[in-house]
């Protein structure tokens, strides 16, 4: 409000009023009935009036404020301000002069009181102005709600190739917005091998979840029903006329129709995955290496797989009695008893190490990297010199991923 314009009225029933007089904020004495009052703060007017018999009213007094501020701006928050699929509550702070609080929630909306938090439901800017109790208005102030996504995500497939196939399918989804796959290892693509079905699921910002089938049918097939039983064999104690950690084991599904995809389990854990060529009604083989394996029973099974349907192989068990290397022979040429002399270790047959050691008196005093050539022998050499008077005794070890083998133990005497 820029000023204040005061008039004052008076009467008298007598003789009449002969001149009205005021004074501001104590300041000098004035005629007249009209004040005007122009800058901002608490005024103290004092007024009175003389009539024409000369007596003069009491002086009268009142305060009159002038207030030509506007509030400060109103702030307003969200309670959620990353991507939701729920409502937002957008809260508006006003100053304490505000004595009249209003909001819209869109720009052509009419202003509103504000009583408590706004429950914005979909993406709007919502405005707030407050009003002083003299009528000054604030700036108006505004908040714009974009976080909130309540449409599911979609996704068109494409399918390479989208004509008939003899080999596989690749479907790629091509999501409406920005998402995660929470499947397929996380994939925009799937492989189809045989015709079938796959349904991606993916979530977007907001955690509105979508899912997209793709239907492959286009692949042709020489198999007509699921495939023949594979049967499972292993070479363990063939490959190297030893039960060790190494071996194949082979699949072989003699005649029938024929699986696109191989798995292999061992103790019920898929160890292998494998892509076949349909060409039933002909027999399908395929290998896989086996590594590493300690001493212990393993059991395997097969799975085939096409369109039609799995097919299961029996369980097929391998033994492993001899996953550690062959115990070495520790020999040394020391005839004469002097200081100075060698220690031979030889394995003559068996699973080999990948590593020689040998301790003297207990101490490793020598190491010796082998190649590992099972079930081949293996040999290494110490050069042991100068050594005092004494008695020395010599442990060799062979190490390999099973464990280490110790020879026995070899006792020389240096004499002199
Ligand atoms: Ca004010
Ligand atoms: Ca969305
Ligand atoms: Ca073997
Ligand atoms: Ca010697």
């Amino acid at each position: 409000m820029n000023h204040v314009t005061v008039n004052l009225e008076s009467a008298d029933n007598l003789s009449g009023v002969a001149a009205t007089y005021y004074s501001v904020d104590g300041g000098i004495q004035l005629a007249g009935t009209t004040v005007v009052l122009t800058t901002e703060g608490e005024h103290t007017l004092t007024y009175w009036s003389v009539d024409n018999a000369n007596n003069v009213e009491d002086h009268k007094t009142t305060i009159v404020k002038i207030d030509k501020t506007s509030p400060e701006d109103a702030t307003i928050s969200a309670d959620l301000t990353v991507p939701t699929h729920n409502d937002v509550n957008v809260t508006i702070s006003y100053p304490g002069d505000a004595a009249v609080k209003q909001y819209k929630v869109g720009a052509g909306s009419s202003w509103a009181a504000y009583t408590a938090p706004i429950v914005v439901s979909g993406n709007d800017t919502v405005y707030a102005r407050g009003m002083d109790a003299a009528g000054n208005v604030s700036n108006v102030t505004y908040y714009v709600v974009s976080n909130i996504d309540k449409t599911a995500p979609t996704a068109t497939i494409l399918y390479n190739p989208a004509t008939s196939s003899t080999q596989e399918v690749v479907a790629t989804i091509t999501p409406s917005e920005p998402v995660v796959i929470t499947n397929n290892g996380g994939s925009s693509s799937y492989t189809f091998y045989y015709n079938g079905s796959f349904s991606f699921e993916y979530i977007d910002a907001a955690g509105n979840h979508g899912t997209s089938t793709a239907v492959v049918s286009n692949i042709s097939s020489q198999s007509t029903a699921k495939p023949g039983a594979p049967i499972l064999s292993d070479d363990n104690g063939y490959d190297t006329g030893l039960q060790d950690g190494n071996y194949h084991i082979a699949m072989n599904m003699w005649n029938g129709d024929n699986g696109r995809i191989y798995k292999l389990y061992e103790n019920g854990l898929l160890i292998d995955t494998k892509i076949l060529v349909d060409n039933a009604p002909n027999a399908q083989a395929i290998t896989t290496s086996i590594n590493g394996r300690m001493n212990g029973t393993y059991q395997y099974y097969a799975e085939l797989t096409n369109a039609f349907g799995t097919t299961r192989s029996g369980t097929h068990v391998v033994t492993v009695t001899q996953a550690a290397p062959a115990k070495p022979v520790v020999s040394n040429n020391n005839w004469d008893g002097d200081g100075n002399f060698n220690v031979s270790m030889n394995m003559w047959w068996g699973t080999n190490g990948s590593v020689y050691h040998l301790y003297e008196n207990g101490i490793l005093i020598y190491a010796q990297v082998l190649t590992n050539n099972t079930p081949s022998a293996q040999s290494a050499i110490a050069i042991i010199a100068n050594k005092a008077i004494g008695t020395y005794e010599y442990r060799g070890e062979l190490v390999n991923y099973a464990g280490a083998t110790s020879s026995d133990t070899m006792i020389v005497n240096v004499t002199h």
